[in-house]
């Protein structure tokens, strides 16, 4: 259970307890919500070895009630800075944990407690790498409707159709689907702009013999997915086709080569490798993937700059994508978790290019 997980981690650390805070900050916000699963927009919870408390106000008391029941409910009247203090006090906390992702305007009304504050620095992040199984469930969902709205779109998609207005169609089937939300933006990026890794979906018009590039998501009970696919709209150059060819094999042999226990590095070398030796290396400028679950992207880096080995649980993307100025881009990413001798696939949309034959 995750509680217990960050009662193990608060008495091995230097602090006497933690405070999450659900205030501003929607990334703190995730890490509030992942410990107590509290849906409301205004909460904080301060976590010790033995007890944890839920901060909220009267808007909200009946839905801590509910939804956070094994913490002490305290009721702020007034003043925050008094209501946690009274916690403070009551356990006496001499060093509070608090995260780093808060923004500074709150880091400094914190600083008028009468107890030290320490960085938790990534410690919620690093428990939130591995994902357990219910988890795994809603990640799964997210993939699923997302699989699902692409096949959807991709049906009726035809040369003159504007990205904007597929990445609308997108959305509205996501939603349709029963996804929570999406994300706010999506990649639709056709032609030219494919060589832009995140080219927003914008005004052109799709055209006939150009590869198109979708980097789309949705949350699904707070979960996301993180897909790409790249289709041809009619006949594409045999160039075109080629870097599609090289970019499949790079990402196939990165999902092959997935497990716990391989280093984040050595994982993007496994893609980098290959892209290199066809003769792309300059044009795969971005790492291979990163960490996915509450956010789109969290730890754990899969890249360059990650020679820790990845851990079992973890749910990465493997990404490898080419973008050549001019001419246009190519990228495919799956979500797959690690486990201890290989990696289980999210998504089910096919990775063969796909091309789209309309008049
Ligand atoms: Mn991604």
């Amino acid at each position: 259970m995750i509680l217990e997980k960050l009662k193990k981690v608060i008495s091995n650390n230097e602090y006497d307890a933690i405070l999450l805070s659900g205030m501003e900050n929607p990334k703190a916000a995730k890490n509030l919500y992942y410990v107590t699963k509290y849906t409301g927009s205004y909460g904080f919870a301060i976590i010790g070895e033995s007890f944890q408390y839920f901060l909220s106000d009267f808007r909200y008391r009946d839905q801590v009630k509910t939804e956070v029941p094994d913490f002490t409910f305290v009721e702020i009247e007034g003043s925050l800075l008094n209501a946690i203090e009274s916690v403070i006090k009551k356990e006496s906390i001499l060093k509070l944990g608090f995260d780093q992702k808060i923004r500074f305007s709150e880091y400094d009304m914190y600083r008028k407690l009468s107890c030290e504050l320490v960085s938790l620095d990534n410690t919620i992040e690093n428990i939130r790498i591995s994902k357990d199984e219910n988890e795994i469930k809603l990640l799964k969902k997210a993939c699923q409707i997302t699989d699902e709205a692409l096949e959807y779109v991709l049906d009726f998609l035809q040369p003159g159709m504007i990205e904007r207005d597929v990445e609308i169609l997108l959305k509205n089937k996501m939603i349709d689907l029963g996804a929570d939300s999406t994300w706010e933006r999506f990649i639709v990026a056709s032609g030219e702009r494919g060589a832009m890794p995140h080219g927003m979906a914008s005004d052109k018009a799709i055209k006939s013999g150009e590869l198109v590039t979708f980097d789309i998501g949705c949350f699904y009970k707070g979960y996301s997915s993180d897909m790409t696919r790249t289709v041809a709209m009619g006949e594409v150059s045999q160039e075109l086709k080629n870097i599609y060819s090289i970019v499949l094999e790079a990402q196939t042999r990165g999902v092959k080569a997935a497990k716990a226990g391989i280093t984040g590095k050595e994982l993007d070398s496994v893609c980098r490798d290959y892209i290199t030796k066809a003769g792309y290396g300059e044009y795969f400028k971005h790492g291979t993937g990163h960490g996915l679950g509450l956010d789109v992207h969290e730890a754990p880096r899969v890249s360059q700059a990650n020679d820790k080995p990845l851990e079992v649980g973890a749910c990465i993307t493997i990404e490898p994508g080419i973008y050549i100025t001019g001419l246009g881009g190519v990228r495919i990413e799956e979500d797959v978790i690690l486990t201890k001798d290989s990696c289980i696939i999210l998504n089910e949309f096919p990775k063969e290019l796909i091309t789209i034959n309309k008049n």
